[in-house]
């Protein structure tokens, strides 16, 4: 028997449960039961296209309906999990809705993620089954998930002996309880600061307020035509707003693949997209692709979140592809700051938002806890209605990510501005932001380890003009040995670590700086390697 979620999950305390009820962010019902509203609203309302496919509400519903039935009649239980690395399509939205209807919980994976990750979050979550894609660019989940050791293989295409057609799924009528308002709904990977992942529960009252309210500050309505281009395993494009967000105000979810602009930029057209989310790497690439073929007539609103976006990329959006910019400041751990869609440019283009609820608490520190004065770069740390108080099954991690009267400590180094906006200046927790995928340096280095001939490696971001920054490593080799980058990456990816992760360039150094205290001095470190490529 899996361990019963709850026992591993930090509730907030009830005195703050309470004010959140009172205050109307938790309104005490199910994700399932809000979509079931819009349902009944307008059932022939299109809710989901992916390419030729399209269902309408009641279609969607029918379909969630009857997979959860089928998930049940495997004997997968309400509060079991479900590891899901599936592409974005029509099938990832009807599996998460399957899950929000019985009360089996998904654990949000990437399709980039390999045998490294997803072993790790099968065993720490006690996945009841995994849902993969077959092969997918070349590669094949379904051989690699069947080496998972897990009970069910729900497969997008042809099954292998003993695993499950996922789009075929679907049992007897099953009328089992929606989950309770207080259980958890998903569980999203964490950014990365540890050398494992950890995992974030997101109970349905949390994550339908921070859907509803995402959706509130973005325009969305009945009319909207939201296209998600992003892993929808992330919190930006599943809810702030994205798909939750979207189908709880009976709008449209268009899926792509990927943001790949020469079919987003067709997609948009066709499908009349009048609002998307995208990381700045990619607005960058659309950017460049509309000063080229014209901007995107029908797009209302272009979210832009995930990493830093540069003042100078903020303030072309508007001009080159006609529409307006949103910027997000967010993370899985819960806290979102928008900018407004009236504000002033200055504010669009020159902050990264404010907070999203009057009840998020935001504290901006220095190293003692204390609060730094408005202008100052700080610390920034949140509590909030949709801020769980700590990660799932991590007590050694809480106690070093939250403080004692539970704040989480973002790790991000923010300013505010008179007006309450944050400006994202920089950050204190050991993570490299490649092109919006967080990637811990201290698992790069746990990997790198491995290798006999490293003595010491510290992993650091190195600036890159497209993704914004990539994985360096310094290396020191055993005496007599050497290591290259190449052997790096093989090890790595003979590892089964996700591609992304993997260093892209290497410093072979004979000693590693430290501080006065005698830690390795990353900030040294990351200065270097920007000087080094600078001269090269
Ligand atoms: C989003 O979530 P995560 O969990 O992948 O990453 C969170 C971290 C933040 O702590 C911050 O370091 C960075 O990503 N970040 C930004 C940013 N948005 C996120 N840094 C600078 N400027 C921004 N606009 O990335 C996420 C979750 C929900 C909505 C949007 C993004």
């Amino acid at each position: 028997m899996p361990t019963p979620i709850a026992d591993g999950t930090v509730p907030w305390p009830a005195e703050y449960a309470d004010r959140y009820v009172a205050a109307g962010y938790w309104r005490g019902r199910s994700l399932w039961s809000h979509l079931a509203d819009v349902v009944a609203r307008t059932p022939d309302a299109v809710a989901l296209v992916d390419g030729d496919t399209r269902f309408t509400y009641a279609e969607l519903a029918a379909r969630a309906e009857a997979m959860a039935a089928g998930l049940v009649g495997l004997g997968i239980a309400p509060g079991d999990r479900i590891v899901v690395q599936l592409p974005n399509g029509w099938e990832i939205v009807v599996l998460t809705l399957a899950c929000l209807r019985s009360g089996i919980v998904p654990v949000m994976a990437l399709p980039a993620h390999r045998r490294h990750e997803l072993s790790y979050l099968v065993d720490h979550a006690e996945a009841a089954a995994i849902a993969v894609p077959d092969v997918l660019r070349d590669f094949d989940h379904q051989a690699m998930a069947a080496d998972l050791g897990v009970a069910h293989v729900l497969v997008v295409g042809e099954p292998a002996p003993g695993h499950v057609d996922l789009r075929a799924l679907s049992g007897p009528s099953w009328d089992g309880p929606e989950p309770g308002s207080r259980d958890v709904a998903v569980f999203l990977l964490s950014g990365g600061t540890t050398g494992l992942p950890k995992l974030i529960a997101r109970t349905h009252d949390d994550y339908a307020y921070n859907a509803t309210a995402s959706a509130a500050v973005c325009g969305i309505d009945a009319d909207t035509v939201y296209l998600i281009s992003l892993p929808a395993g992330h919190n930006f494009p599943l809810a702030c707003p994205g798909i939750l967000g979207v189908l709880l105000a009976g709008g449209r979810v268009v899926t792509l693949p990927s943001p790949e602009p020469e079919r987003a930029f067709a997609t948009i057209a066709e499908e009349g997209v009048t609002h998307t989310a995208v990381v700045p790497a990619v607005a960058g690439r659309w950017l460049e692709h509309a000063a080229e073929h014209g901007p995107l007539p029908s797009l209302q609103v272009l979210q832009v979140g995930g990493a830093r976006l540069a003042d100078e990329l903020a303030r072309k959006v508007r001009p080159v592809l006609g529409a307006a910019l949103q910027q997000v400041f967010g993370m899985a751990e819960g806290l979102l700051n928008y900018t407004r869609l009236d504000d002033p440019d200055d504010v669009v283009c020159g902050t990264q938002g404010r907070p999203l609820s009057p009840d998020d608490e935001v504290r901006l520190v220095d190293e003692l806890d204390q609060d730094v004065p408005d202008g100052e770069p700080g610390s920034l740390l949140t509590r909030g209605p949709y801020t769980p108080r700590g990660y799932y099954r991590a007590a050694e991690q809480n106690a070093r990510a939250f403080t004692e009267d539970g704040w989480y400590r973002s790790g991000d180094i923010c300013r505010r501005t008179p007006g309450g906006y944050l400006i994202v200046e920089g950050r204190d927790k050991d993570m490299i932001n490649r092109g919006g995928e967080k990637i811990s340096a201290e698992e790069v280095e746990n990997l790198v380890y491995q290798l006999p001939a490293v003595s010491q490696v510290a992993a650091v971001a190195m600036p890159d003009p497209v993704m914004g920054e990539k994985v360096c490593v310094y290396v020191v080799a055993r005496p007599g040995s050497t290591v290259t980058l190449d052997e790096v990456r093989e090890s790595m990816h003979a590892a089964g670590v996700a591609k992304y992760k993997l260093p892209e360039r290497l410093e072979l150094v004979t000693e590693l700086a430290t501080t006065k205290v005698g830690k390795i001095d990353k900030k040294a470190l990351r200065a270097d390697v920007a000087a080094r490529m600078e001269w090269s």
